[in-house]
């Protein structure tokens, strides 16, 4: 039986991975810190047969000794500072966390393969921020790097790590992965709150969505897609960069409009969004749009779910959320 190894798994992503790698029939192992709480026990729930070790991604060594006890066939770096709007808050510990933390694990990944003489597999999930303003669209994977966000630099890092390791003769695939959401995405990103709000809105009758920049334009896809594509591009044979994006762009009004809409507010959708400048970021890309095609002809892989439906289904999950909290209450 193949064994992975994910950092990361309490999150979005790593959930949807742990499943899917079970279901397939993969040992999963990852790594959780010592306060994970709710996020462990939620992730147990949906994925009981994992085998979780307690690390910290800022912890070189303590990753080190993981891979080698572990030693895992794949593994998944998907342990990071994922929010672009904290990376302002944080460079230094975003580049250390999102950046240099890559390069102890291609390290250990390195050390596991050259002591067993077996194949180790990684996959480091790049970002469509590391092409910040892109001179061409839609963006493929040769487009410059040319980020403009702490987050950005610290996954341009990253990326440009793994292309040192695959030239070392490691399998470090990665996947450029552009807006990828769902019902368990945090708050802090702006779909899960436009989606959660507007479920409120319409139970509560009124209240207004406080948000920065309305007209970004964002490609986003359905998280268990890029999570599919992110095990493909670990099995493929050689190696590469794949862009994992459905090429549609929308603004963000358009993102709120539709699940304004859906949540049954769409005649006034307006009146339910105020600009505030606290959400304003000092930087950052109009626009970003993927081009997949590489992905498709080298790994057979393909968006299966479209905006209206992922809006759709984050704005229903979030309505059965607070129904169903409120006949707790009652
Ligand atoms: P992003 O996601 O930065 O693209 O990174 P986010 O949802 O935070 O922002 C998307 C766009 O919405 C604009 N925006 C707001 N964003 C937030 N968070 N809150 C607001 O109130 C708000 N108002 C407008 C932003 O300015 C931005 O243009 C995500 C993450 O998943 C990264 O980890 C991943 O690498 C990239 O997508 C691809």
């Amino acid at each position: 039986m193949p064994r992975a190894f994910i950092t990361g798994i309490t999150g979005q992503d790593g959930g949807y991975l742990a499943e899917q790698l079970q279901a397939e029939g993969v040992e999963v192992h990852g790594m959780v810190r010592a306060d994970g709480g709710d996020a462990v026990r939620e992730l147990l729930s949906r994925a009981p047969g994992v085998v979780l070790h307690q690390g910290d991604l800022g912890d070189s060594d303590r990753f080190g000794e993981l891979v080698a006890d572990i030693r895992p066939d794949e593994i998944y770096n998907l342990a990071a500072i994922s929010s672009v709007a904290y990376s302002w808050q944080e460079p230094v510990l975003t580049a250390r966390l999102s950046g240099v933390a890559a390069a102890a694990i291609f390290e250990a990944a390195w050390r596991l393969q050259e002591n067993t003489s077996r194949r180790v597999a990684c996959l480091q999930p790049s970002s469509a921020e590391i092409f910040g303003h892109a001179a061409v669209s839609p963006q493929d994977e040769s487009t410059p790097v040319r980020p403009v966000s702490p987050y950005g630099a610290a996954k341009a890092f990253a990326h440009h790590m793994a292309g040192v390791y695959r030239g070392r003769g490691l399998h470090v695939a990665t996947c450029i992965l552009f807006n990828h959401e769902s019902p368990r995405r945090p708050l802090v990103f702006v779909t899960r709150k436009i989606t959660a709000a507007a479920a409120r809105i319409s139970v509560e009758g009124s209240g207004v969505i406080r948000l920065g920049n309305l007209e970004a334009r964002r490609d986003w896809g359905w998280a268990p897609d890029y999570v599919d594509a992110m095990v493909r591009a670990v099995r493929c044979e050689t190696a590469g960069d794949y862009v994992v994006a459905t090429g549609e762009t929308h603004s963000v009004a358009d993102f709120a409009q539709a699940a304004l809409r859906r949540a049954g507010l769409g005649d006034r959708w307006r009146d339910h969004i105020e600009v505030d400048p606290e959400f304003l970021r000092p930087a950052e890309a109009p626009t970003l749009v993927g081009d997949a095609g590489k992905a498709q002809r080298e790994l057979g892989w393909a968006p299966t779910v479209r905006f209206e439906e992922v809006v759709g289904r984050m704005v229903d999950h979030d309505m059965e959320l607070l129904h169903g909290r409120a006949s707790v209450a009652q």
